[in-house]
């Protein structure tokens, strides 16, 4: 009890601050937390002997605030606040070179309410112009942002993909690289990852030396870690580390096979392949005795491939999003591996922003970008009027929004079909943002939550059935409404949102923003294992975000996800066929 009051008054402090209001008041509030922090008792005990303004730093107006959430497990002041100022505001203040008053003017100059958006800004370089502001602390900010997610230890898949893609192009320019690949976790697309691992292959060992030094002379290294013929390691100057490591194109099957992973994943492959008289290690199959010791004369068996590997020890080739011993392993013994979605199974694209709302393109503009990525049909999701930091769209621009739609749907003349949709606030009651007779008018509702998103689990989960029940909601976008790496998903109760899905046939998306990721793998599992509809959505706000579909791909396969479960891999009478069917 002490500690959350404690973090909630602090949260009002600060968000005072960045009211810009008097600093007595906010002080107030600041002091209040530190001795509340310290305290060595409860404060329900001290509140039952009325001792509360005994307390240091807390008078009446104080008490009177910490009695109302000891009573009712809830503060008034707070909850108005909240739904004046978007938490995640709060975090953009942590970041060091930050604080309340840049945080205030990012708000009202640019709109950004969370520190992915943030970082955009800055690496677009739209912070530098502002007022006190210039391209040093702009870099600062920057450097601030990094140390943040350094502190996770772990970098968002988004960040580690586009790096390891650069350098295993460089390597793969090479005369002496055959063939290369990353592997381990950005392979099976985890959400964040460790450290990035490349495997290249050479016809000769003889060839390695100039790989690596190429490698280690790149100029975004800051530090050489490792430099040897096999493996080399670097740090990168955004403190991301990579080993790249050279192994022959003969044993290229077993070698990325081991540095794929996982290691749960590998410990089953290795118990298998023991099973059948043979030790596996990165290198090659080695035949046993029965005490499990290495026959030394026996010949060794390589494999140049992953595939003739997996064949020789009975299984099929397992997707490396799947290598997680989740029971992969069982289901290619038995050869019964789910058929997995691909991108090419993508027709449209159901979620995306544009002009009317915070997007950077028009309607148009947005249409002509899906086309030439071959969507087939995409919907127009603008935000609902509620969301005024993102200039939501009240109901008469919602409508005169649609007549824009419908003319560019015919201007497209069947090109690509352009649907009229919203993305429409659950709001921090529980409310949806736009009456029922408004959503009837639009081809497709996305519902979701981006305020109040630290309220308890029973009010999460009730906003949520809230909209999941409502006829006309289609889809629940962000599901979880986390961000990588700085926001915790929201607490809900999974299994009773997974079941009203069910019942009332609306679908969960798999947003595939890689700041998002969500629903996560696992409970995209579990959705489509119930049979509730699945959609992979970019949310693009401008024409290049729609290239992150494949994020959302790889996290669906990490969850075992087929094609026919997920709507946007339909075609577009099938498609249309859906959303009048849900009236
Ligand atoms: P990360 O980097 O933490 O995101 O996760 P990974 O999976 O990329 O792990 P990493 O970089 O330590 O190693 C890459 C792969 O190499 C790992 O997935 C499996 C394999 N591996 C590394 N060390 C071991 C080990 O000690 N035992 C086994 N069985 N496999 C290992
Ligand atoms: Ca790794
Ligand atoms: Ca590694
Ligand atoms: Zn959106």
């Amino acid at each position: 009890m002490n500690r959350e009051i404690a973090q909630i008054f602090e949260n009002i402090a600060d968000m005072l601050q960045l009211k810009g209001e008097n600093i007595h008041r906010y002080l107030s509030y600041r002091r209040a937390a530190e001795t509340i922090r310290d305290l060595p008792r409860d404060l329900r005990a001290i509140s039952a002997e009325g001792g509360l303004t005994d307390l240091p730093n807390i008078g009446k107006t104080l008490a009177d605030k910490i009695n109302e959430y000891i009573e009712t497990g809830k503060l008034e002041f707070y909850e108005r606040l909240k739904a004046e100022i978007p938490e995640s505001l709060l975090d953009i203040m942590r970041i060091n070179g930050v604080g309340p008053k840049k945080a205030k003017l990012f708000w009202d100059e640019l709109g950004i309410t969370t520190v992915a958006e943030l970082q955009a800004a800055a690496e677009n370089n739209q912070l530098a112009g502002l007022k006190g502001m210039g391209s040093k602390s702009q870099q600062k900010i920057l450097d601030g942002i990094q140390a943040l997610s350094r502190q996770t230890g772990r970098t968002p898949l988004g960040k580690a993909l586009p790096a390891a893609q650069a350098i295993l192009d460089i390597l793969l320019a090479m005369p002496q690289v055959i063939k290369g690949e990353i592997a381990g976790s950005i392979r099976r697309a985890r959400p964040t990852i460790g450290d990035v691992d490349i495997l290249v292959a050479v016809q000769d060992m003889s060839d390695s030396a100039p790989i690596m030094q190429t490698f280690v002379s790149m100029e975004n290294v800051a530090r050489i870690l490792g430099q040897g013929e096999t493996k080399s390691s670097v740090e990168l100057v955004n403190g991301l580390q990579v080993d790249v490591r050279v192994l022959p194109l003969a044993r290229w099957g077993t070698g990325l096979q081991y540095f794929t992973g996982s290691q749960a994943h590998n410990v089953k492959i290795r118990q298998i392949a023991l099973n059948q008289g043979y030790s596996l290690n990165e290198h090659v199959l080695s035949p046993v005795d029965s005490n499990g010791d290495i026959i030394p004369d026996a010949p060794k068996l390589t494999f140049e491939t992953e595939e003739s590997l997996y064949e020789q020890l009975g299984l099929s080739w397992i997707p490396p999003e799947l290598r997680e011993d989740m029971g992969e392993i069982e289901a290619a013994q038995t050869h019964s591996l789910p058929h997995l979605i691909t991108l090419d199974d993508i027709q449209g694209d159901l979620h995306m922003h544009t002009t009317w709302s915070d997007g950077k393109l028009s309607v148009r503009e947005m249409a002509e970008a899906a086309y030439q990525r071959g969507c087939k049909y995409i919907v127009i999701t603008d935000h609902s009027r509620s969301l005024g930091i993102a200039n939501g769209l009240s109901i008469e621009r919602l409508l005169a929004q649609q007549e824009e739609v419908r003319r560019v749907d015919a201007e497209m003349n069947g090109k690509i079909r352009v649907f009229h949709g919203t993305e429409m606030d659950i709001n921090a009651d529980g409310g949806l943002d736009f009456p029922d007779e408004i959503l009837e008018q639009l081809d497709f509702v996305i519902a979701s939550l981006h305020v109040s998103l630290r309220q308890d689990e029973e009010q999460i989960t009730r906003r949520l059935l809230n909209a999941i029940q409502n006829p006309h909601v289609d889809l629940i976008g962000h599901p979880r409404a986390q961000q990588i790496p700085h926001r915790e998903p929201v607490k809900a109760d999974m299994d009773a949102i997974f079941a009203a899905a069910k019942q009332h046939n609306t679908a969960l998306e798999i947003n595939a923003n890689p700041i998002r990721l969500d629903l996560e793998a696992n409970y995209a599992r579990r959705a489509i294992e119930m049979g509730i509809l699945l959609a992979i959505n970019t949310d693009a706000h401008q024409a290049e975000q729609l290239d992150l579909m494949h994020y959302g791909i790889r996290t669906a396969r990490r969850g075992w996800v087929t094609p026919d479960m997920v709507i946007n891999t339909w075609d577009v009478a099938r498609f249309q066929a859906w959303i009048t069917d849900q009236t």
